[in-house]
């Protein structure tokens, strides 16, 4: 079968002439107007980016290429033995817009496989960074220092034409993803002090290896929640904090290291992929100020007091989502399948039922209904991974899939340098007082 590369070759000809005939066909339509409290607001709702990979619906949640969560899980080539998808199965499809075969998925494991190793530099970076220092800054730091062997950064300094961006650009993309899984799994070891890093298995799938080197790779389970961890935390269209901020400096042609890392940054915010910690931070408060097995009634009393701080609902809520996120069904459906007795998936249950109700009643909140992050954590300290810490690591390590294809379709349709207008308040003012 073609390699991902040979198909994405046959690929991007079509699309460049798609694209062109939409501009030509549509480029000078007004697509709705703007108005002055988008500008204030954080840009919600702003048309304004183009990501084919996947659209999030309000109220369906996200779509990978047209295909929703359970529609993947059905459709992806899975593990011998296992039953969630590959996420190299996912990526293919991000890439490629193709449900990929058996044999493709396998090449890309072994592909990923062999291009997992990190430069020593770059241990030594992860080595020297101090316990103390938050998992995601170390995450962001070695993703940086990658760019030392950037083909794309490389290429553009020997004068590559703009035609050929997309090559270096996939090649890097590879080479980011493979390689993380080094990455993370030294960086949990450094800090929890889990011991020495074992080798890459070049026989078996991405999702094995990571759990591997994290020190899980004999529980089949475990296996099995990374699997579909990274296939759901993938992507989540091209306007969240971290998939804009991977486009945006990618748009600079600063090459798949560079972006991936400013997305990284991004992700390790309370308000986005860092979350997920929050969670189970906050459950954990829970538990120890009103105990376990806890009513009704004293749940509500702390999601109360929450609120009266004058703090978030770690895991509620959603820019654009505005009903329970597919993506924590789909983790909710692991736990009933695998840990349906566990009392911390009971708890998440018991405040699945009590916060919509709170945050409506607080009357904030423009959606009530939990996120991803909601039920992450949960299952992961199921199997032993308590160190909330280092959860946004594993979104760190899943959302690289979605931006990866994003940059190589960015470049290879020639996506030019973002550069959007901001005004001052007395422009606005002014602007309007004229009027
Ligand atoms: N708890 C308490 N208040 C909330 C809330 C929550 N979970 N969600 C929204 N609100 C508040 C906002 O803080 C805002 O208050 P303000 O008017 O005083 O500023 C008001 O409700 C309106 O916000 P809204 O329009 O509903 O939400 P935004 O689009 O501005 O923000 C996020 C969306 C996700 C940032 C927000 O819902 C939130 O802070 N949630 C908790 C953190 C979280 O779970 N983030 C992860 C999101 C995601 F899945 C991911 O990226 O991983």
């Amino acid at each position: 079968p073609a390699t991902l590369k040979e198909r994405l070759a046959e690929l991007i000809p079509k699309e460049i002439e798609n694209v062109k005939a939409t501009r030509a066909a549509h480029g000078k339509k007004s697509f709705g107007p703007v108005i002055v409290d988008q500008l204030y607001g954080g840009m919600r709702g702003l048309p304004a980016l183009i990501w084919d990979g996947s659209v999030l619906d309000a109220e369906e949640g996200i779509r990978f290429r047209g295909k929703t969560i359970p529609e993947i899980q059905d459709l992806l080539p899975k593990a011998p033995g296992g039953s969630e998808p590959l996420p190299e199965g996912l990526f293919w499809l991000l890439v490629t817009g193709e449900i990929p075969t058996q044999e493709q998925v396998v090449e890309l494991s072994r592909d990923w496989a062999a291009r997992s190793a990190i430069p020593e530099f770059v241990e030594e970076i992860l080595d020297r960074c101090p316990p103390t220092l938050h998992p995601m800054s170390q995450f962001s730091l070695a993703v940086t220092a990658l760019n030392h062997n950037s083909a794309f950064a490389k290429a553009y300094q020997d004068g590559v034409s703009k035609k050929e961006y997309w090559g270096p650009t996939f090649e890097d993309s590879m080479d980011l993803i493979a390689k993380l899984p080094n990455i993370a799994g030294r960086i949990y070891r450094n800090v929890f002090g889990q011991g020495k890093l074992p080798a890459i298995d070049a026989t078996k799938d991405y999702s094995y290896n990571l759990a591997t080197l994290l020190g899980f790779g004999s529980n089949d389970a475990f296996v099995e929640l990374l699997r579909l961890y990274i296939t759901i935390h993938s992507d989540h269209e091209g306007g969240n904090v971290s998939a804009h901020t991977g486009k945006l400096v990618g748009s600079a042609l600063s090459d798949p290291f560079l972006a991936y890392a400013a997305a990284l940054n991004g992700l390790a915010g309370p308000l986005h992929g860092l979350a997920n910690q929050e969670v189970l931070i906050w459950l954990r408060k829970m538990q120890t100020q009103i105990g376990e097995d806890a009513t009704d009634e004293a749940v509500k009393e702390y999601i109360w007091s929450t609120l009266k701080g004058g703090q978030v609902v770690p895991g509620y809520g959603h820019a654009v989502l505005r009903k329970t996120d597919p993506r924590y069904t789909a983790q909710r459906e692991f736990a009933l399948k695998h840990l349906p007795d566990d009392k911390m998936f009971k708890l998440v249950g018991q405040i699945y039922n009590l916060v919509p109700d709170i945050l409506l009643e607080a009357g904030k909140a423009k959606n009530p209904w939990p996120n991803v992050d909601a039920h992450s954590g949960v299952l992961l300290t199921h199997y032993g991974m308590d160190q909330m810490q280092f959860y946004t690591v594993l979104f760190g390590v899943s959302r690289a899939f979605g931006v990866a294809a994003q940059l190589i379709w960015d470049r290879a349709l020639g996506a030019p340098l973002e550069r959007p207008k901001s005004y001052s308040t007395a422009a606005i003012q002014k602007i309007f007082a004229e009027k």
